[in-house]
């Protein structure tokens, strides 16, 4: 059993300043998720607590968009600047063909326009030791949005025939580990960079992280 099957309304704000107040580690050797199942950081910004009463389960397994036009509610607010790094049990990601995972954020197309969404972006880095980092460069300020995450209207969840893991039908936003020049990687962060939204509902929104291209984590630590 996991520290956050046990207390997981603990673990949320309980030092009062944003901070995961407790770990729920990967464990390498657990059972393979293809979805983020642990939790090495977060830190909530102003304006967060959307999602704060079900996470991390929230953020946990496969995604609920709502299609093109409509958000998920099944998200965690960051909050302005605010950060939170996933893992996988069981599993690395894997510098495959094309893209290796998805980012699920809730964005939606404004007016059916798809190169008009809503959004909130973040900033993607991935790490294979949780140490070292590399971040994918974010396009901004024009549409298309590459290498940011929170731009792509998410379609897996709102048809049950749509698999989350295919990047050609999930929607998601996805990320290539070629283009940072890893072959793995056990860690994956997002940093609110929209620095924006209402209160409560603030930055980035994070609905679900999915493993496109997973291997068995390396043993030679
Ligand atoms: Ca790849
Ligand atoms: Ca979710």
């Amino acid at each position: 059993m996991k520290l956050w099957q046990l207390a997981p309304l603990a673990l949320v704000g309980c030092t009062g300043n944003g901070e995961l107040g407790g770990t729920l580690a990967c464990d390498p050797d657990g059972e393979e998720e293809r979805t983020a199942s642990c939790i090495e950081e977060l830190s909530l910004g102003p304006g967060a607590g959307f999602g704060a009463l079900d996470f991390p389960n929230v953020i946990f397994g496969e995604p609920r968009g709502g299609g093109v036009s409509k958000g998920s509610t099944d998200v965690l607010s960051l909050g302005r600047g605010g950060v939170v790094t996933v893992g996988f049990d069981g599993g690395v990601i894997s510098n495959g063909p094309g893209p290796d995972f998805l980012v699920f954020e809730n964005p939606f197309a404004i007016g059916g326009d798809i190169t008009h969404p809503f959004k909130e972006l973040g900033e993607v880095s991935v790490s294979e030791d949780g140490e070292n980092w590399v971040t994918f460069v974010c396009t901004q300020d024009t549409y298309p949005f590459t290498g940011c995450a929170g731009w792509n209207p998410v379609l897996a969840g709102s048809d049950p025939t749509i698999d989350s893991f295919n990047p050609d039908e999930a929607g998601g936003d996805p990320f290539d580990l070629a283009d940072v020049g890893l072959e793995s990687a056990r860690f994956v962060r997002i940093r609110d960079i929209s620095n924006a939204g209402d209160a409560g509902t603030a930055g980035f929104d994070l609905d679900a992280v999915a493993i496109i291209n997973i291997a068995p984590p390396s043993r030679t630590e």
